[in-house]
C-alpha cells in the first residue's frame, strides 16, 4: 500500500514535498474562544499577519478555523463562520505560496472557503456531510479525515473504547474508503486519530504510542497534539501557551514515527524540532 504514496503530493496549483520528512500545518484560529489562542487572531488584520508569520517561519500549510471545537464549545452558524474566514483566506492566498486549508465540516463554509482560494479541507468529522466529500473530489483537493467520539459538546463526558487504537484506525480506514467512493484518490487522503476528541489521557497516550500503526496503513497521517490538555495533565501546566516543550515531545515522537503533517500553533519552535528529527530520519 505504501507504494501508492508518492513523496510529492501535487494537486491543481499546489504541491507538498514530503521527501525530507514531515511538514507543519500552522493553526490560524479566527475565533474569540479557541482553547489556547481564542481572541488573539479574531481580528482579520491580526489573523492575516499571523498567517504570514507562520508561513515565513516554515509552515507548509495554514489551517484556518472559524469555530472552536474545544470540549463543550457551541456550534457557530455557517454565515458567521464565512464572515470570519473569507477575508482572511482571500488576503492570505494573495500573499503566500503555501496552501491554505479550511478547518470545517460544514458544506457551505467549505464551498465559500474554496471559492476564496482555500485548497484543502480539514474535516474533524471525516466527511459526515457527503457533500463535503463530493466537493473535495470535484475540486481535486486533499482532505484530512479526523476521528472523534461524540461531538465537541459531549465528547469528554465519558469516552469509552474496548481497544482505542483498533477502533480509531478501523473508523479512519472505513471513512477513507468512503472518501475514495466519492472520487478522492487515496494519495490525497490524510487520516488523523483526533488527539483530545473524545479521548481520556490514557486513550491519547495509546494513540500516540501506536501512531506507527496508522502510518503503516499506507495513508498519510496528520496529528494534532499541539498544546492540548493531555500535555497539561502530564506536566501540570494549566496554561496551554506554556505547553510548548510538551508539544515538542509529542511532535518529535510523531515525526520520528513517519507522520506526514503535524498541526501546530508554535511553528517557529516546532520547525526546529521537525528539522532535527527529519535530518536524523533521512
Ligand atoms: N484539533 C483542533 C482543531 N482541529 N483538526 C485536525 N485535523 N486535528 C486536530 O487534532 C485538530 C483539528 C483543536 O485545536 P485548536 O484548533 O487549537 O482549538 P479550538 O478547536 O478550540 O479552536
Amino acid at each position: 500500500m505504501k507504494g501508492d504514496r508518492k513523496d510529492i503530493l501535487t494537486w491543481p496549483g499546489q504541491r507538498l514535498d514530503f521527501s525530507k520528512g514531515c511538514l507543519l500545518m500552522g493553526v490560524l484560529n479566527v475565533t474569540p474562544d479557541s482553547f489556547s489562542d481564542g481572541g488573539q487572531y479574531f481580528d482579520t488584520e491580526r489573523a492575516v499577519e499571523h498567517g504570514l508569520k507562520m508561513a515565513a517561519d516554515g509552515s507548509a500549510i495554514i489551517d484556518v478555523g472559524t469555530e472552536s471545537t474545544r470540549p463543550g464549545a457551541s456550534p457557530v452558524s455557517a454565515d458567521e463562520q464565512i464572515k470570519r474566514a473569507i477575508p482572511v483566506i482571500e488576503a492570505l492566498v494573495k500573499k503566500i505560496g503555501v496552501p491554505v486549508s479550511i478547518d470545517t465540516y460544514n458544506f457551505e463554509v467549505a464551498k465559500a472557503a474554496l471559492n476564496a482560494g482555500a485548497s484543502m479541507i480539514n474535516d474533524i468529522t471525516a466527511l459526515s456531510d457527503e457533500r463535503v466529500g463530493r466537493l473535495a473530489a470535484d475540486s481535486y483537493l486533499p482532505v484530512v479525515l479526523m476521528h472523534m467520539q461524540g461531538t465537541p459538546q459531549t465528547m469528554q463526558k465519558n469516552p469509552h473504547y474496548k481497544d482505542v487504537v483498533l477502533e480509531v484506525l478501523q473508523f479512519l480506514l472505513d471513512r477513507a474508503a468512503k472518501a475514495q467512493q466519492f472520487g478522492i484518490p487515496r494519495e490525497r487522503i490524510f487520516i488523523d486519530p483526533g488527539i483530545g476528541f473524545g479521548k481520556t489521557l490514557e486513550h491519547n497516550l495509546l494513540l500516540l504510542k501506536n501512531i506507527d500503526k496508522f502510518v503503516k496503513s499506507g495513508y498519510r497521517v496528520l496529528a494534532g497534539p499541539s498544546r492540548k490538555r493531555f500535555i497539561g495533565q502530564i506536566t501540570g501546566r494549566e496554561n496551554p501557551r506554556e505547553r510548548i516543550f510538551g508539544t515538542a515531545a509529542a511532535v518529535a515522537l510523531c515525526a520520528a514515527a513517519g507522520v506526514s503533517i503535524l498541526r501546530v500553533h508554535d511553528v517557529a519552535e516546532m520547525i526546529d524540532v521537525t528539522k532535527v528529527v527529519n535530518s536524523i530520519n533521512c
